[in-house]
This record gives structure tokens, C-alpha cells and sequence, in this order.
């Protein structure tokens, strides 16, 4: 097969100027673990979990960039037999999970769920996290609707709130929510 040398050089720069405008979209749609309308979610974990443990906690970044709020009501996963959206509470110095119906996520704003406030309740595993898999986690949102997500396990003794939230905010910050 013989290429048309003079044509080839011409739509050269044309395939390089696509390459990169490919490479810049594969690189901004990969910012993102996963997109629901105007809502990216990220950074999507569950702690590994340790034998004879029958519950588990899920948490993630939700960043709305519409100009609308948007709320997050209900999470369905195969890995529990029930899944519930949580806060921790301070009652008498003692913390407490309580269930909550929804979890608000404002217009133009970020919602972080993670460890000592809102997270996803995974009630009665039917079977053990293992770390370095996933688990497949439904999340429904009133207006966006549902999204389908993986939350990556991470080692049983993951902690983020103990290193960059407590450099960022201080210790407890993320308590008085
Ligand atoms: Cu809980």
C-alpha cells in the first residue's frame, strides 16, 4: 500500500493536533472518578474489612458544579444486606452514628463524606472488603438520579482525617458540622 507523500504531509498536523486535543479530553474526563449531570464524585473508599466485621463505611468527595443543590437520598450495594446514608453525632462526649434521610449538596460547592461525619452505611456484609478491590455501590440523588460507582477498598487502617483534613482545618473540624 502506497501513501500519497504530499497529502500525507498535510494531514499530518491535523492527526497531531487531534492526538492532542484526545489526550487533553482523555485527561479531564479522567479528573473525575465518575460524573452525574453537573456532579463529579471522587475519591470513593471503603476501609478493608477485618475478620468477624459485619459492617462497613463508605465515604467520597461530591463536587456540584450546577447552579442548582442537589441531595443525596439512598445508596443500594450488593456487599450489604442494607445500606443506609449515616452522620456521627456528639451526645454526652460519646459519638454516635445516626441514620440521616439524605445528605444536602449545595449548588457550586463541594460535599466531602468521610470519616467522623456523613458517610454510606453498609449494614450485614455478604461478604468481606477486600482490599484493592471494589465495591459496586448505587447512589441515588433527587434530581440527578442514579449513578452507578465503585468505591475502592483501601487497607483496614486508612485514615485521611489523621494527615492533609486535620494540616487543612484542624483537629475535630469536621466534627462540628
Ligand atoms: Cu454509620
Amino acid at each position: 500500500m502506497k501513501f500519497d507523500r504530499p497529502l500525507m504531509s498535510a494531514l499530518l498536523p491535523a492527526l497531531l493536533t487531534a492526538a492532542t486535543l484526545c489526550a487533553t479530553f482523555t485527561g479531564s474526563a479522567s479528573a473525575a472518578d465518575f460524573t452525574l449531570a453537573g456532579l463529579e464524585l471522587n475519591d470513593l473508599w471503603v476501609r478493608a474489612s477485618v475478620p468477624g466485621q459485619t459492617n462497613g463505611a463508605g465515604y467520597l468527595q461530591i463536587n456540584n458544579s450546577a447552579a442548582t443543590s442537589d441531595r443525596l437520598v439512598s445508596a443500594q450495594a450488593d456487599a450489604a444486606t442494607r445500606v443506609e446514608l449515616h452522620t456521627v453525632i456528639t451526645e454526652d462526649g460519646v459519638a454516635k452514628m445516626r441514620q440521616v434521610s439524605g445528605v444536602d449538596i449545595p449548588a457550586h460547592a463541594s460535599t466531602k463524606l468521610s470519616p467522623g461525619g456523613f458517610h454510606v452505611m453498609f449494614l450485614q456484609l455478604t461478604g468481606p472488603f477486600r482490599q484493592g478491590t471494589v465495591v459496586p455501590v448505587v447512589l441515588k440523588f433527587e434530581k440527578a438520579g442514579e449513578i452507578r460507582v465503585n468505591f475502592t477498598v483501601k487497607p483496614s487502617t486508612y485514615n485521611p482525617g489523621s494527615q492533609q483534613e486535620q494540616d487543612m482545618h484542624g483537629h475535630g473540624a469536621g466534627m462540628k458540622h
